[in-house]
């Protein structure tokens, strides 16, 4: 089996100006596809090349496994955001927010402290952990999955993410993020998913 870059569920220039073509084109074209090409490349004729991504991310070696989350990870940013996204989610999730945070308001105050505080090039995530909404970071490709949790939405905080529309103003990319692009309508799914 070989890993092929997922089309996108809007157009490259579709979350312009929040999140420009120029980054979808550096950000999805080169270094989604590098993960990508480099996963391919390191599990040809090997035993991993017969898995599903979850497969490799949770038996796979540590080379296979930087690339293998990076191509998962990329893959589910990329949905967590949408063209007139943001504002606040409702329904089950709505409501296991308040539960678990208090409140909207107090959720994205967390998750845009625990995402921006994060060292260096990881990930801020909404995950279900055990029934409960929890936020936390991980670092370089390091994802719930490996931890027993189940994503719910994340934001990329590399650089690369952020650079060219935000320069290195990452909590401005955060709250952008949040309050235009977020795609609580998948997140919700995940949960549903979750159980
Ligand atoms: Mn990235």
């Amino acid at each position: 089996m070989s890993f092929s870059l997922p089309a996108l569920d809007y157009s490259k220039d579709a979350l312009a100006p929040f999140m420009s073509a120029e980054t979808f084109e550096y950000h999805y074209g080169k270094h989604h596809q590098g993960y990508i090409s480099k996963l391919n490349a390191s599990i040809e004729g090997t035993k991993y090349a017969a898995m599903s991504l979850e497969e490799i991310i949770l038996n796979g070696e540590a080379k296979d496994f930087n690339n293998a989350a990076q191509t998962w990870n990329h893959n589910f940013f990329w949905k967590c955001l949408k063209p007139g996204g943001g504002g606040a989610p409702t329904g089950d999730l709505a409501a296991a927010i308040t539960r678990d945070f208090g409140s909207f308001e107090a959720f994205k105050t967390k998750f845009a402290a625990t995402t921006a505080g994060q060292f260096g090039s990881g990930w801020g995530w909404l995950v279900a952990d055990h029934g409960k909404l929890k936020i936390t970071s991980t670092s370089n490709a390091d994802l719930p999955l490996k931890h027993g949790q189940t994503a719910l939405f994340t934001v990329d905080v590399w650089e690369h993410a952020y650079y060219i529309d935000y320069r290195n103003d990452r909590a401005k990319f955060i709250g952008v993020i949040l309050d235009n692009l977020a795609n609580w309508d998948f997140a919700a799914a995940n949960l549903k998913k979750a159980g």
